[in-house]
């Protein structure tokens, strides 16, 4: 074997075995390079004789052409791998699901959404929203609202009693949300046209009953507003809450001391399949109390009711949560869990409107 054959397989092997490009170009600069050891060869053909040369310069140009030619083919071959590599540690899984941005993580709790939900449905029926005090005197919470001094529904309300304040006055927490539209009527010109969503409390607390829980309340008062417009306003509310063409509606003779006549509405509901639909079926579900105002309740807001007249619902926002979104239990409503508010919680861009029908 030559020393031309020797330094052919030592170069060839080192261009095989360059793990990089980097340790190729070393191999290439070793050979090829100013002093490299094809090019000292190649140098050494100006001194030679004629004969010399032609014998000795196509074997050392051959080496050079065959080195050159593997230097090229191993280069592609380290490229093509770097460029797989890369490509697989920059691949992305587009199937993979969206990480959501952090505006959009949040969840509104189903009872803002329900509120919010009433709230769009009444205001498209000229409805305003009224607030008021959680704390109440016994004087709005109860006595304007004709219930009498001493009665037993006041015991009924399971009240949660304060401490009187400096003019003696008895305070409450409010057992209902009624004594803000005592507010309004004493304050507000009729007509009259609002709801008024909140937090009310009673001395309750089992599987069905908290302590607290959110009513919403209507009150319109006119001169001539009948209890045909209240079925009217009703069923009109009932179609668009539960999101149904139409409903079937049972209203049941009822008693509140500051409605006469009162009713309690119920709905036609299916309950097949471990499902509840609305709106049909054989089974009636209570959903809210309504009744004209009583002439009493007119009076003790200075209004007479040989000239006013109106009518008042109130349902239980917490209970009308449970039945449209399905949920079975009432207590995790108000235990702060993020894996239940992640589950049953509605995505804070999606605002209930009557356009995009409320829970698209
Ligand atoms: C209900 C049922 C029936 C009601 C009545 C009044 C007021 F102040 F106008 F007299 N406010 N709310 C009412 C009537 C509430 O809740 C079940």
């Amino acid at each position: 074997m030559t020393d031309l054959d020797t330094l052919e397989r030592d170069l060839l092997g080192q261009i095989e075995t360059a793990s990089d490009e980097a340790a190729l170009e070393a191999v290439r600069v070793s050979a090829l390079g100013k002093k490299g050891s094809v090019s000292e060869l190649l140098k050494t053909l100006g001194a030679m004789t004629p004969d010399e040369r032609k014998e000795r310069g196509p074997l050392i140009n051959g080496l050079r052409d065959r080195v050159t030619t593997a230097l090229g083919s191993r280069r592609e071959a380290l490229q093509g791998a770097a460029l797989e590599a890369r490509l697989a540690s920059e691949r992305i899984d587009v199937t993979l699901p969206l990480r959501e941005a952090p505006e959009a993580s949040g969840r509104i709790h189903p009872i803002s959404q329900v509120i919010d939900e009433i709230t769009a449905i009444f205001a498209d029926l000229g409805f305003s929203v009224a607030e008021g005090p959680d704390i109440e005197t016994d004087e709005y919470n109860f006595t304007a609202l004709n219930f009498p001094e001493g009665h037993p529904a006041r015991e009924m309300h399971d009240t949660f009693f304060l401490a009187p304040d400096h003019l003696g006055r008895r305070k409450v927490l409010r057992t209902h949300t009624s004594p803000v539209q005592i507010r309004t009527m004493r304050s507000v010109e009729p007509p009259i046209r609002v709801i008024i969503p909140g937090r009310t409390y009673r001395h309750d607390s089992d599987q069905t009953h908290t302590p607290m829980f959110h009513q919403v309340e209507g009150l319109v008062i006119d001169r001539q507003a009948n209890i045909a417009n209240l079925k009217w306003v009703l069923e009109n509310f009932c179609r668009a809450f539960f999101e149904v063409e139409s409903v079937g509606m049972r209203f049941r003779p009822s008693f509140f001391p500051f409605t006469e006549p009162s009713a309690e509405v119920d709905i036609q509901c299916t309950r097949k399949g471990g499902e509840i639909r609305f709106g049909e079926g054989t089974d009636w579900l209570e959903v809210l109390g309504c009744g004209m105002v009583h002439p009493n309740v007119l009076k003790n807001c200075g209004l007479d009711p040989d000239q006013f007249q109106g009518f008042a619902f109130g349902m239980g926002i917490d209970r009308l949560a449970m039945l449209k979104y399905g949920m079975p239990d009432l207590r995790p409503f108000f235990e702060a869990d993020v894996r239940w508010i992640e589950h049953y919680g509605f995505r804070p861009l999606d605002v209930p409107s009557l356009v995009g029908g409320l829970t698209a």
